[in-house]
């Protein structure tokens, strides 16, 4: 079971990296035979070629996630020659959507963007729509039940990693009877990440009456906030059992918290997490958190993939999840060398 994940990961990994290999290469080739004089009409050729358009609303530089997610598709970006108009949202859904309307009157040639929270993008995606311009939807989706107003999206299912989460801590329990005291640190109030894994923990522990969420905070995906969050939930709660924090980052945080009470963390209480950034893995090798579901950032490559598809007319699917595994200390001690991000 876990070799075949482990095998798709991979598959994956090799597959961006091919991605990765050939664009380079083509770049490279360009610009070492500049001089040569039978590539005068490949220069041309080039000059005259019209680069594709695409511009990119990113959330913000939130986590570690984020970060490698925003490097990940810079990168690919330059790899593939798309004039890449990024743009940094800070957490706002008002800067999203005054990028996306810059976008639309710039007239770029595709608009991708991970939206912030999952409601209130009708009206601009119409807009986008009306101009003819295509929009691709990036990590998180958006609420809107007219699925014309985008292309595709592309984004792991975050259902899917709640529920990793809680079926991990119903193994970790299933010897006890005993109530297991959990406090939740959610991600961004409204986001499809922060909706969604507390969906597929609660329902992977719904069966299971004595693990309790006695308590369930945002901490916003950042670790300043985790700390804050769980500084207030240890003071309130003197028997916390086990963290489950919706990313590594406020994880982080909340391990510091947890170490000032005096308290040993992944012992005196369990920590599940999502992500998998190296910083999470540190944390899990040393034996600070229990359990990791894997969330993949790097999927640059084939977002650029599907914005020359988009380009070329190509029928895209509605929907690609990205493959993801998930880790106990063990397994975080064994792949934290070989981790990309
Ligand atoms: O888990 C978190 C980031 O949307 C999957 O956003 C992403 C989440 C990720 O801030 O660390």
């Amino acid at each position: 079971m876990r070799k075949a994940k482990k095998v798709g990961v991979l598959t994956l990994l090799m597959s961006l990296m091919l991605v990765t290999a050939c664009g380079s290469n083509n770049g490279a080739t360009t610009k070492e035979n500049a001089n040569q004089p039978d590539k005068t009409t490949t220069e041309a050729t080039v000059a005259t070629d019209k680069k594709i358009v695409f511009g990119f609303s990113q959330v913000g530089a939130e986590s570690g996630w984020r970060t490698a997610n925003t490097t990940s598709i810079q990168d690919s970006a330059k790899e593939a020659g798309i004039d890449l108009k990024f743009s940094d949202a800070q957490q706002k859904q008002e800067n999203q959507i005054k990028a996306l309307r810059s976008f639309i009157q710039q007239k770029v040639d595709v608009i991708g963007f991970s939206p912030v929270v999952e409601s209130g993008w009708d009206t601009v995606l119409k807009e986008a729509k009306d101009a003819g311009i295509p929009v691709i939807l990036t990590d998180r989706s958006v609420d809107s039940t007219d699925t014309s107003l985008y292309v595709t999206f592309l984004g792991s299912d975050f259902v899917l990693e709640g529920q990793k989460a809680g079926e991990w801590l119903v193994e970790e329990y299933k010897d006890t009877t005993d109530q297991v005291n959990i406090v939740e640190l959610q991600g961004t109030t409204g986001s499809a990440p922060a909706i969604d894994r507390k969906e597929g923990f609660e329902a992977a522990i719904k069966d299971h009456s004595n693990l309790k969420i006695i308590t369930s905070q945002t901490g916003d995906f950042t670790r300043a906030k985790g700390k804050e969050v769980m500084q207030a939930f240890l003071k309130a709660n003197k028997d916390i059992d086990v963290l489950y924090a919706h990313n590594d980052d406020m994880a982080l945080g909340a391990i510091q918290a947890i170490e000032a009470a005096g308290l040993k963390p992944g012992v005196d209480i369990k920590i599940i997490t999502v992500d998998g950034i190296k910083d999470g893995f540190q944390a899990a090798s040393e034996g600070k958190i229990n359990f990791i579901v894997e969330c993949n950032p790097l999927f640059g490559g084939q977002l650029m993939e599907a914005v020359k598809g988009v380009v070329e007319g190509k029928e895209l699917p509605k929907r690609t999840v990205t493959e993801e595994g998930t880790f106990t200390i063990e397994q975080a001690k064994e792949a934290l060398p070989n981790r990309k991000y």
